[in-house]
């Protein structure tokens, strides 16, 4: 009977993480308080999370109790925060911002956005180094306390804006609508210790600590990874690398590579000819470069083992090539 009670408390402390519902608690940083210096200091850390963060938590579980408020996701309960307390409101956007911000923070260096990401701000913003710039413009102008935001608005584009004390895009209430996947904490708990009343300094001081991995990841969940044509076929991609890695160190004249690999490139084209194909390749003109990939691959391993000329393994390579791009240009 107690391991049974065990279980259903295990499982019910599952699904409300899961769910992300009340009552709340206070997450972990994920690394140490020390961990952001010399750009966010140690003991500024420790209050902000374990006095700051904890009081929304707390105050958010008691102002909770009792409204249907306590039954809902935390999303599901910031997309309909105007029906609720400003109690509610103010510590609801507490504790999902901090959450968000703790992990938006890395002590990792030179995080970048990922290719999507990163051509997704060049199209709003021109460039990373704008966006930052409008990130601290949004951020200083924010009169008081309140928050900067690199958010997804409902266009499915980025937008940067600011919102007032512990208000945020997914909110009802707030000026600004969308999914934020990167955000600035101005309250002045967040610098004063090290920075006093120099907010700018502190802007400009967390971008080297912005954790742009998790900022993609975030992304992503809104705008999905596009998916690369060959996702779904492992053997292509691995033929592909080899192949890369050999035909152009041999078109600048290096034919030490493929005299290297031949046998690997040969065995790596078999196991293509003998994949599952994707169906939507799956297609004799495509089946039939296959099989020659195959066999111009195996000829190419033996002239490699004859110890041919670099003229002839270059004819050779050449035809494997050309197969290799026919398969490419068939399953467009
Ligand atoms: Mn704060």
């Amino acid at each position: 009977m107690k391991q049974f009670i065990l279980i259903i408390s295990l499982l019910t402390v599952i699904s409300k993480s899961i769910l992300a519902q009340a009552p709340y608690k206070l997450p972990d940083l994920g690394y140490a308080y020390n961990a952001l210096e010399p750009y966010i200091d140690s003991t500024t850390m420790y209050i902000h999370l374990n006095k700051h963060h904890n009081a929304y938590v707390n105050n958010l579980n008691n102002a909770l109790k009792g409204t249907n408020g306590e039954n809902l996701k935390i999303t599901e309960l910031l997309a309909e925060i105007s029906k609720y307390s400003d109690a509610i409101r103010n510590n609801a956007g507490g504790h999902y911002n901090h959450s968000l911000f703790w992990t938006i923070l890395t002590p990792k260096k030179n995080t970048a956005p990922d290719k999507e990401l990163m051509e997704a701000i060049n199209t709003s913003f021109t460039s990373l180094d704008s966006l930052r710039t409008l990130m601290n413009k949004a951020a200083s102008m924010r009169f008081g306390s309140g928050w900067a935001w690199l958010y997804i608005d409902q266009n499915k584009k980025l937008a940067v804006g600011s919102s007032p004390n512990q208000d945020n895009p997914l909110m009802d209430a707030s000026p600004i609508h969308g999914t934020p996947i990167l955000g600035i904490d101005v309250w002045e708990h967040a610098y004063y210790l090290k920075y006093q009343n120099r907010r700018g300094d502190y802007l400009s001081a967390i971008w080297n600590v912005i954790n742009w991995e998790e900022v993609t990841r975030r992304y992503h969940e809104v705008i999905p990874k596009a998916k690369g044509k060959f996702d779904d076929w492992p053997e292509i991609i691995s033929f592909h690398e080899v192949l890369a890695s050999t035909f152009h160190p041999a078109e600048e004249g290096d034919f030490s590579a493929i005299r290297n690999r031949s046998g690997e490139l040969s065995s790596k084209a078999s196991a293509l000819a003998t994949s599952k194909i994707p169906a939507q390749f799956n297609k004799k003109e495509v089946i039939d470069v296959l099989s020659k990939l195959s066999s111009t691959t195996k000829a190419l391993d033996k002239l490699v083992h004859k110890k041919s000329s670099d003229k002839t393994l270059m004819k050779s390579l050449t035809a494997v090539h050309d197969s290799f791009h026919q398969i490419v240009e068939r399953c467009k």
